[in-house]
């Protein structure tokens, strides 16, 4: 027996979202979940779907009738017990995610980040430094899009440097488990304990170094505004969502460029653009491509009975490319305003990280816009599938020096 929408007239679709194809190439599929309808009824999974850019907004930015708290994936925490403690931000709703997140809203906030800047931009100069002097070939996703982050968020949270190997591996489970409990999700499974007990680690008080970010976390239990026990979730929430998302985001932002050579000329005339671009590029490719909400009641949409207590998937990266809401949204467009995107979701839980990513993007842009004329993928792409994030393995590139 399939499960059946309540509305006898809401499209229906029998795709798998989560499937190898779909995960290779979503824009097809989701093009068609788009031209379907506002909502659409995902048969494998007994889950409704919204494609387009009006619906996923209003939907994000009502999360008094569009929960985070049943969980933010397929799993509805109702029914199922969580895999690990939820977060405190992303899976929490007002008013239990407000201390935390007005915490976090202020240690990554613009004001404090202005004290990184300098030394990731000697870092950074120092990465394409060596970089370059190996040569004018190598791979954008490990050695830019991975090696930067690396080098610099583990320091600024102030982690210590053992088991900085398993922020990546843990990031990339944790977002594959938001989506069905496919294979993608069986290969993470042997090695679940293991890592999440090493993150766990990272969060103590005792590890962090005085002056980052998880410093100013506990900090701020010592004054009292989060307990004691929020403080290490609250902490584990950087490790998990910031890295795997600012590796994606910026080798969404390099292969954009790579592909899109007269774009980067503009770049080059004016270190202001970076910002832009890193936004664009988190419209156009959607590092976080889907996450889902639950319904606190029945709520009609488009002309569909969403019954209360129903998981509905909110395609992020499909909003990003709505035509209804984006001109040509299928162009990496320097020219284009792209605020307003979903790709950091939006409301009360768009992302609190933000400002990290731009800098990391806008500190490692303009440095290779200092030293490199062009680029151009030089090699066979290859994606990393991942239930939820649009994510690269491999992007072979050749440079041209200035
Ligand atoms: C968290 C968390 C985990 C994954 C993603 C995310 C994109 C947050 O643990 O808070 O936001």
């Amino acid at each position: 027996m399939t499960a059946q929408p309540i509305t006898s007239d809401t499209p229906v679709s029998n795709v798998d979202p989560f499937s190898y194809d779909v995960l290779e190439d979503p824009l097809p599929f989701q093009a068609a979940l788009r031209e379907a309808g506002p909502v659409v009824y995902l048969e494998k999974y007994d889950v409704y779907a919204m494609g387009r850019y009006a619906e996923v907004h209003a939907a994000l930015t009502d999360w008094q009738t569009f929960q985070s708290a049943a969980g933010v994936g397929l799993s509805n925490f109702r029914y199922e017990k969580p895999w690990r403690p939820p977060s405190l931000l992303l899976e929490a709703d007002p008013p239990h995610h407000d201390a935390p997140r007005a915490i976090l809203s202020k240690i990554l906030g613009p004001r404090e980040l202005r004290r990184l800047a300098k030394s990731w931009a000697a870092d950074a100069e120092e990465l394409v430094d060596d970089l370059l002097a190996k040569g004018t070939e190598f791979d954008a996703v490990t050695d830019l899009a991975a090696a930067f982050p690396l080098r610099i968020f583990p320091d600024a949270v102030g982690i210590p440097q053992e088991g900085r190997e398993n922020l990546l591996p843990y990031g990339d489970h944790v977002f594959n488990a938001f989506g069905p409990p496919n294979e993608l999700v069986a290969k993470g499974a042997p090695r679940v304990a293991e890592l999440s007990a090493s993150i766990a680690a990272q969060c103590a008080r005792d590890v962090l170094t005085p002056d980052g970010f998880g410093a100013q976390i506990w900090a701020a239990a010592d004054r009292g505004d989060i307990t004691e026990a929020q403080a290490p979730l609250i902490v584990r929430s950087l490790l998990t969502a910031g890295v795997d998302t600012t590796v994606n985001g910026l080798a969404a932002v390099l292969f954009a460029f790579a592909t899109n050579p007269d774009q980067w000329g503009r770049l080059r005339e004016g270190p202001a653009l970076s910002r832009t671009a890193f936004d664009e590029a988190v419209r156009f490719e959607s590092p976080v491509q889907t996450f889902f909400r639950t319904t606190t009641r029945d709520i009609e949409v488009g002309g569909t009975l969403i019954p209360e207590g129903r998981k509905i998937l909110m395609f992020l990266g499909s909003a990003n490319r709505d035509p209804r809401r984006w001109e040509n949204p299928e162009i990496f467009d320097l020219n284009r305003d792209p605020s307003g995107h979903v790709g950091f979701g939006f409301g009360i839980h768009q992302c609190v990280g933000q400002h990290v990513a731009r800098l990391e993007a806008s500190t490692i842009l303009n440095t290779l816009a200092k030293r490199i004329t062009s680029l151009e993928i030089n090699g066979p792409t290859r994606r990393h599938h991942n239930n939820t994030l649009r994510a690269w393995e491999s992007l072979p590139v050749r440079v041209e020096l200035a």
